[in-house]
Order: C-alpha cells, then structure tokens, then sequence
C-alpha cells in the first residue's frame, strides 16, 4: 500500500503556541510589574477595543485545565513564553521566586501530560520600568539586560527544558513599537525621529539575541536554541528561473529580512539592505555582526501571510507586486491567504540565508470570524481551510528535502490579540471570556485527527 498523502516523517512535532500576556492574566499577582504592554494597553486609543491583558485567559490559574485539554486532543508540543516582569520584577536584579514557581508548576503538569515544552523567552512583554529607565530597546543596554534576565531562567528551568528560543518576532516589537510621524500599533508606542532609530533598536535587539543564546548555552549543555522570526516571505509570482531569482533578491531586503534573519544566519547586513537604508541601517560596533549570528540549531518560522515578486527590469532587477483588492482574506486587515508563502519562505530560509539546521513551523493560523452555529458548534471551515493549505505546501518543503521537524499552530486558544483585543480569534479552542469556558472548534477536532494520522488530513 502507497504511504498516504501528506504524510509526515514520524517524531514530526505537532503543537499549539501562545504567548505570556495574551493568555495569562494575573497581571500583578505574586510580584508581577507592568510590561510595556500592560501600560499600552490602558491607555486609550491604542488597543481599539480599550481591552487589556489583565485577566485575558486566566491561564495563570487554569493551566492544569488547559493543560488537559491540549492533551486530550493529542498535542505533544507547547510552545509559550515566558513573562519577564513576573521573574525580575525591577527588569534586573532581584530575583521572584514566585514568578518562577508559575513556570515550574506549568511544567511539571506539561510533563505529568507527556507534552514537550518550547519556551520563548521574551514575546514583546519588556518590563515597563525599562522603558522608563532607557528607552528599552532604543538603548543597547537593554541587549545586556535581556541576556540577564535569559540567564536567570534558563539556570531556573533549564532541567526541565531543552528547547529555547530567544525571542518572538523582532520586526513586530520594533518595527511596530515605534513609529516616525504618527504613533504605531505595538507597545511600547513611541513616536522616535527617524527610521534610523528603529532600525537602531532593532540592532540592539538583534544582540540581545546573540548574548541570549550565550546566556542559554552557557547554563543549558543539552540545548536546542532558535530564534523565531515572522521572516517576510517573497513569493515569486511564477515558477519561472527569472522570478524566481527575483523572489530570491527581493528576500534579502524584504521588510524586516534584512536587519533580522539576513544577519542572524550569515553575520551580515545584506548589500541591498545597505543600499536601500542608506543612512537610516543600523550602526554596528565591531564584534556585534559575530555575537548576532551565534550558530543555532533550529529555526523558527511564524508564517500568515506573503509578498508577490517578480522580476522587473529596474536597478534591483524585481518588483513587489501588490495584491488586488478583491484578493481573498481571513478576518484581519492583513491577513491575505497566501500558503505559497509557507513553501518559499523554508525555501528562501535555506537557500538565500543558508540555514543549515532544523526547520519548525513556530506560529502559523488565523483570526476567522467565529460564531456557534445552529448545532451549538464552531464550525469554523474557513480556518480549517486556510491551515489545510499551509500545512500542504509546508509538506511540500519537506518533500524537497528541507528538514522541517514540527509544526505549531496559533493558537491553542483565543487570546488577547495585541491591539485588535479580544475581537479577533485565532484559536483552535474557543474561549468564553465572562465564564472562562474553553470550547473546541471544528478546527481543534481537524488538527487532532492530522496528528492522529501524522499528515494533512
Ligand atoms: C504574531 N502583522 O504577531 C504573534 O507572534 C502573535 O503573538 C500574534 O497573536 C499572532 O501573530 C497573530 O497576530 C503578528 O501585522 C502580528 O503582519 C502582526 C503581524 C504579524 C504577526
């Protein structure tokens, strides 16, 4: 009998992602101080529903329960992150016990359940007195300060946990925490001078990257470390040799690519990035470019979304081409369905930026607009269909050869989503926010039967 379509390798990793505020709640129980999104978050105007991370989930006291239910639906794989003010609540210094106590529960009952954890060390909950103190990452202290802070987890935790990442989505916490000319979508809020200054906190963030997975190896020996990047795919618009190398180039500068991933994986800004920056790139001191591109040993890719290129007979030899207004969307201004991005990005991963290691899938879902329906069900096809087609065209990737060892949807549940607030959706279990009530969707049942079957079913 032929192997059936879509099938994974066996071992493949089948998991569920959150984050730390989106789900937790508890906002000052046991030591816990404000991170810039507690602040952002109540201040008006910014999260359009004037919601906030305070309760969210109540997952800071109903893990075991979330816990249980992940497993009943065969999830062996979590992926969470871990919340810096709840260990130093000062940003540096002294250490809370009680914060890490919460994580060590949360571990024992992940391994009570068999399920493996993948912790994120920071995922944009920086400490607020930070902010104050310095700018956060608009000063380069804040890339010593996180490594600290890294130390002192990974030393906590690190018998309980092999796989680390450093950080969640540099483009998202920069790129969108600081705006020129008007003020941007993510905490921390600020209103900076120039691009410069954000391509600046970037660096720093980049480092901070680097000292942290110093910080890991130095007090985990058996480590897995990676970072997690929403690395911008460009999907050429043919399979053509021209497109596709104009794809290829495009890649190298494509929104964050060039500050993050680009030198991560080859301990250099890109000639394109460069050039296209100009006086805004970042200033690098000696030695940074080496501490930045640490070897790692997985790569974590969060993918939503992509870009259509194609070449064009221009200086840079391609062109991005723009998406028609009638191109099919989920239930976020800018979440375009495009799973070809799923396959080029691995692709471009490998073979512009040369990783060399271990593939994981560390966020990929949707917001879709979910109601009960007639029958007292989620029946949310249309998430069911956009996940299908991703996963497929990750397969493909792992059919070309590229070595993609899991997969973790986003996300296991509802959750606070930044500053859209609790209005959009992306998880596979439904959360009633007044009881706490967690329900799974038809997705949740979809999911279970892929990795009941290990494939795409
Ligand atoms: C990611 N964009 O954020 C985050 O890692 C999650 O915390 C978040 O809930 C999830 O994706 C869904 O949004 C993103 O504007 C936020 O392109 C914004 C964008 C992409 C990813």
């Amino acid at each position: 009998m032929s192997t059936p379509s879509y099938s994974f390798p066996p071992g493949f990793r089948w998991g569920a992602a959150t984050a730390a505020y989106q789900i937790e709640g508890a906002h000052n129980l046991d030591g816990r101080t404000p991170s810039v999104w507690d602040t952002f978050a109540k201040t008006p105007g910014r999260v359009r529903t004037g919601e906030n991370g305070d309760i969210a989930n109540d997952h800071y006291h109903l893990f075991e329960s979330d816990v249980a239910l992940m497993a009943s639906l065969g999830i062996k794989h979590y992926r969470f992150s871990i919340s810096w003010t709840r260990i130093l609540p000062e940003g540096t210094g002294a250490v809370n016990q009680r914060g890490l106590d919460f994580y060590k529960r949360l571990l024992d009952c992940l391994d009570k359940y068999g399920i493996e954890p993948q912790v994120t060390l920071f995922h944009w909950d920086s400490p607020q007195v930070l902010e104050d103190r310095y700018g956060s990452w608009r000063s380069r202290q804040m890339a010593h300060d996180f490594a600290a802070y890294a130390e002192v987890v990974v030393k906590a935790l690190g018998d309980r946990v092999k796989r680390w990442t450093t950080m969640n989505e540099v483009g998202c916490f920069t790129m969108l925490g600081y705006g020129v000319g008007k003020p941007p979508q993510h905490a921390p809020g600020t209103v900076v001078q120039s691009h410069q200054d954000i391509w600046q906190a970037v660096h720093h963030a980049m480092l901070g990257h680097g000292l942290g997975v110093q910080a890991i190896r130095a007090h985990c020996s058996k480590a897995i470390v990676s970072l997690v990047d929403n690395t911008e795919v460009t999907v050429p618009v043919t399979e053509s040799p021209a497109d596709v190398a104009a794809a290829q180039k495009a890649f190298t500068d494509s929104w964050i690519n060039g500050g993050v991933c680009m030198p991560a994986l080859t301990g250099q800004h890109p000639e394109l990035f460069l050039r296209h920056k100009g006086a805004d790139a970042p200033k690098v001191q000696a030695g940074d470019l080496e501490i930045i591109s640490q070897p790692l040993d997985a790569w974590g890719f969060n993918n939503y979304f992509g870009t259509y290129v194609r070449a064009a007979d221009n200086e840079d030899g391609y062109e991005t081409v723009p998406l028609p207004g009638g191109y099919p969307k989920m239930d976020l201004p800018w979440l375009s369905i495009v799973p070809d991005a799923a396959y080029w990005g691995l692709r471009h991963l490998r073979d512009v930026a040369g990783f060399k290691g271990q593939f994981f899938i560390s966020e990929n879902g949707c917001g879709a607009a979910d109601e009960f329906g007639a029958d007292g069900r989620i029946n949310d096809l249309d998430r069911i269909f956009y996940l299908r087609a991703y996963l497929r065209q990750f397969h493909r990737a792992l059919a070309e050869g590229i070595p993609l060892e899991g997969y973790f949807v986003w996300s296991l549940m509802d959750n606070f989503e930044w500053s859209f607030g609790y209005a959009k959706r992306f998880g596979i279990i439904w959360n009633d926010y007044a009881s706490q009530k967690r329900t799974p969707k038809e997705s949740a049942r979809w999911y279970s039967e892929c990795i009941r079957q290990n494939r795409v079913v």
